[in-house]
C-alpha cells in the first residue's frame, strides 16, 4: 500500500480480487462510501445547510423510537438509501431512521447483500458543531426474495463488511472487509477517499476510558467498581492516573480509540430496565465491534461477547463495553466476579446502598 496515493477503490479491488464474488461486495462499499461524501457535504455546510433548522412552521418529524428526528437525520438516510438502492448489489436495508426493512424497489435488481446503518450517529451533536458519524455493516443474503425482518438478525460474526464515516475536521473512512481494520481521509479537492491509515491498531493497554458519568447511580457495580478505580488513578489498586474523555458521539469516541487506545462503555443501567443499554446492536454496537476487534482489541457486553450476540429485533439495543483488551478483559472479569457473588471487598458500602440496581433485573 502506498501512503497517500492509495484510493480506496483500489484498495477494495487488491484486497477482494481474489475472494469469490466479492467484486460485487467492492462496489457495494463504493457506493456506501459516496453516500458519506454526501453527507460529508450535507454535514459541513452546518447551519448554511438544509438540516440544521427545524421545518419552519412545520411538525416535528420522529423515528421509530421516538426521537425527534432533525432534517439532517432524514436527508442523510435518504442518501445512503439513494446512492445504494440501484446498483443490483442489495437485497434490502435497515436503518436507525427507518422502524421497518427497506425492500429494493422493483425496478432495481436485487442483490445478495443487506445493509444495516445509523445514518447520522451523533446527532444531538449537529446543533453544537462537534464531530458526528455514519456506521454501516454489511450482511450477506440468497437474494432469491425480498429479505424478511429474521434475514437481518444475525450476529456481528456474519458481517462481512463494517465501517464509519466521521465528519470532524476532516473526513475519515474507517472500515474492514475481514482482513485488518484501515482508514481513509477524504480528499475534498479530488473527492477521493485516500489511504492514510492501513493497519490501525488499539494498544493493549490504556489510561484513558470514555462513559457518561452522569449514570454512575443506574450502573451495575461491575461498572462502578471499575470506574472507581481509574478515578482512584495512582492513590487506588490501579496505581496510575486515568483520563476521561465523552464526546457523545460513538463515531468520534471509537475514533479516538482507534487512533491512541481507550475504554469505552455505555453499559447496562437501571435507569431505564426495560432498556439493557442505550445503543442499538444491528447498526452501532456490530459493526464498531468488528472494527475493534479486526484492530486487535475487544468488545462485550459485560458478559459475553457483542459479535456473538444472538439478535432478536431489528432496534434492539445491547450494553456496549469495548477497545483496549486488557481493560475490556478486566471489565469482564469484574462482572463474572459480580454475577458469583466474588467482589463483595472491592465494592465501596456506599455505592450499595445507593445502588438502584436490582440483581433480578441481571439477565
Ligand atoms: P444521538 O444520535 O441521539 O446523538 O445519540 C448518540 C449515541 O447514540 C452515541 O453516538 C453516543 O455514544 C451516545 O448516544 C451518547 O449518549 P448520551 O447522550 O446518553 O451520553
Amino acid at each position: 500500500m502506498h501512503l497517500g496515493r492509495t484510493t480506496l477503490s483500489k484498495f477494495l479491488i487488491e484486497q477482494l480480487r481474489d475472494a469469490p464474488g466479492q467484486s460485487a461486495l467492492a462496489a457495494l462499499l463504493v457506493d456506501v462510501a459516496a453516500a458519506t461524501k454526501a453527507i460529508s457535504a450535507m454535514v459541513g455546510r452546518g447551519a448554511l445547510g438544509p438540516g440544521i433548522a427545524s421545518p419552519l412552521g412545520g411538525a416535528e418529524l420522529r423515528n421509530s423510537a421516538g426521537d425527534v428526528q432533525k432534517p439532517l437525520d432524514v436527508l442523510t438516510n435518504e442518501a445512503i438509501v439513494s446512492h445504494c438502492e440501484w446498483g443490483g448489489l442489495l437485497a434490502g436495508m435497515v436503518s436507525e431512521e427507518m422502524e421497518a426493512p427497506y425492500a429494493i424497489p422493483a425496478q432495481y435488481q436485487r442483490g445478495e447483500y443487506l445493509l444495516v446503518f445509523d445514518p447520522l450517529d451523533g446527532s444531538s451533536n449537529i446543533d453544537v458543531n462537534v464531530s458526528v458519524g455514519t456506521i454501516f455493516s454489511v450482511l450477506r443474503h440468497d437474494g432469491k426474495a425480498a429479505p424478511t425482518t429474521a434475514d437481518f438478525l444475525q450476529p456481528g460474526t456474519k458481517q462481512v463488511a463494517a465501517g464509519y464515516a466521521i465528519y470532524g475536521p476532516a473526513t475519515m473512512l474507517v472500515l474492514t472487509v475481514g482482513h485488518g481494520t484501515h482508514g481513509f481521509t477524504l480528499d475534498r479537492e479530488v473527492g477521493n477517499f485516500i489511504m492514510t491509515h492501513p493497519d490501525l491498531r488499539v494498544p493493549e493497554e490504556t489510561s484513558e476510558f470514555a462513559i457518561n458519568v452522569s449514570n454512575e447511580r443506574f450502573w451495575e457495580p461491575p461498572v462502578a467498581r471499575y470506574v472507581t478505580e481509574c478515578k482512584a488513578g495512582k492513590t487506588g489498586v490501579r496505581g496510575r492516573d486515568f483520563n476521561m474523555r465523552w464526546i457523545a458521539s460513538m463515531v468520534a469516541d471509537v475514533h479516538r480509540i482507534l487512533m491512541r487506545g481507550g475504554v469505552f462503555m455505555y453499559p447496562r443501567d437501571s435507569k431505564d430496565p426495560s432498556k439493557p443499554g442505550r445503543l442499538r446492536l444491528l447498526y452501532e454496537a456490530n459493526p464498531m465491534s468488528l472494527l475493534i476487534e479486526q484492530a486487535g482489541g475487544a468488545a462485550s457486553t459485560g458478559r459475553a461477547p457483542i459479535l456473538d450476540v444472538a439478535p432478536a429485533e431489528l432496534h434492539q439495543r445491547v450494553p456496549v463495553i469495548l477497545g483496549s483488551k486488557a481493560e475490556v478483559e478486566r471489565i469482564v472479569r469484574y462482572h463474572h466476579e459480580y454475577d458469583r457473588g466474588e467482589d463483595k471487598p472491592y465494592i465501596s458500602p456506599l455505592f450499595n446502598e445507593r445502588s438502584l440496581y436490582r440483581p433480578e433485573a441481571r439477565a
